[in-house]
């Protein structure tokens, strides 16, 4: 495919507080040592690589008590607003945002910031979480307070988790532009809560009977690109673990090595793709780097790498166009 004109903006966030298991604090560095930023430009994109985050606690905040939302979040506070920071600066330099994490706290500052974005364009946001788990715990219903599991509560604007953000208030995520892909790992109190809020959540079982191709020309078709934004969350443990092991909390019956690939090619060819987070990789739970070079050969796919030379064959567009 051919170099586009809107150049990467790269940026690593070393945070994993927010997930049970140590270790995705790695994930930029391992990203990095496997090829992230080569594969990129070797696919014609101009990078621009803006670094890994270190946020400093020397702001001033207000003095209430914040613990109560989850475990570390304190922590979680701090990283989120240096996240949406950068992102905002990346979107507002002409840049397409790449986050590199980190758990999946990271989305809380990622996404927050291209809603915002978004706005002062006149757009929305439309959220396609790829993941084994769908990550709509609130502070009352997680069972464990980590809260990479809180992330997509929060964007849907949780009244609760957006404390996060200090009092500064972005446009929330309306739950009918989210969707979920992947998901096979739900809590009962977050099932009740996605369908309540008509989140579309395109489980497992939904990838074995519809197939890939129907399910993303399902996201894409309720997309309308003129008034939307598509922002893409990745979380590596929705790849089945025997192909990723290296991510905190694998769960058995995930996408196969083609069918995540796949996705990544459709969300290409489609050309919506705003911005893009890929976390959870853990390299203390990784084997010979297999997941963090699995991470870049998706990315590349998303940024269009293909398997022989074929034109573009957008899907899912009738509705919007
Ligand atoms: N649902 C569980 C909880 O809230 C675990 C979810 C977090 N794990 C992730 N997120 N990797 O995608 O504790
Ligand atoms: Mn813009
Ligand atoms: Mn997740
Ligand atoms: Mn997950």
């Amino acid at each position: 495919s051919s170099a586009v004109a809107q150049a990467v903006g790269l940026i690593g966030v070393p945070f994993g507080l927010a997930a049970s298991v140590p270790g995705t604090c790695l994930g930029p560095a391992a990203a990095r040592i496997v090829g992230l930023a080569e594969a990129l430009s070797g696919l014609g994109h101009e990078v621009v690589d803006r670094g890994d985050l270190a946020p400093v606690r020397s702001h001033s905040r207000t003095s209430r008590d914040i613990s109560r939302l989850g475990n570390h979040a304190e922590a979680v506070s701090h990283w989120v607003e240096a996240i949406h920071d950068e992102t905002l600066a990346a979107l507002t330099e002409g840049q397409r945002p790449l986050i590199i994490g980190g758990d999946h706290s990271v989305s809380m500052g990622s996404v927050s910031a291209v809603a915002r974005h978004a706005a002062r364009d006149g757009k929305r946001v439309a959220v396609l979480w790829i993941d084994a788990h769908p990550d709509f715990n609130t502070p009352q219903s997680s069972p464990s307070g980590n809260m990479h599991g809180m992330s997509l509560a929060f964007l849907a604007g949780d009244e609760d988790l957006a404390e996060i953000m200090r009092g500064r208030a972005f446009p929330a995520i309306l739950p009918t532009d989210i969707s979920v892909i992947g998901a096979r790992s739900i809590d009962q109190e977050e099932q009740e809560a996605i369908a309540a809020a008509g989140v579309r959540c395109h489980d497992m079982r939904a990838v074995d009977e519809h197939g890939i191709r129907y399910l993303v020309e399902d996201v894409l078709g309720s997309i309308d690109p003129t008034t939307t934004h598509l922002h893409v969350s990745f979380d590596l443990d929705v790849v089945d673990p025997a192909l990723a092991p290296g991510v905190g909390t694998p769960v058995p019956g995930g996408l196969n090595y083609r069918e995540a690939h796949y996705i990544m090619e459709l969300l290409h060819d489609s050309g919506l793709v705003g911005s893009l987070d890929v976390v959870e990789l853990n390299p203390m739970r990784d084997i010979q780097g297999q997941t963090a070079s699995l991470m870049v050969d998706l990315v590349g796919s998303l940024f269009g790498k293909a398997i022989t030379l074929r034109s573009r064959q957008p899907v899912g567009l009738s509705r919007a166009a």
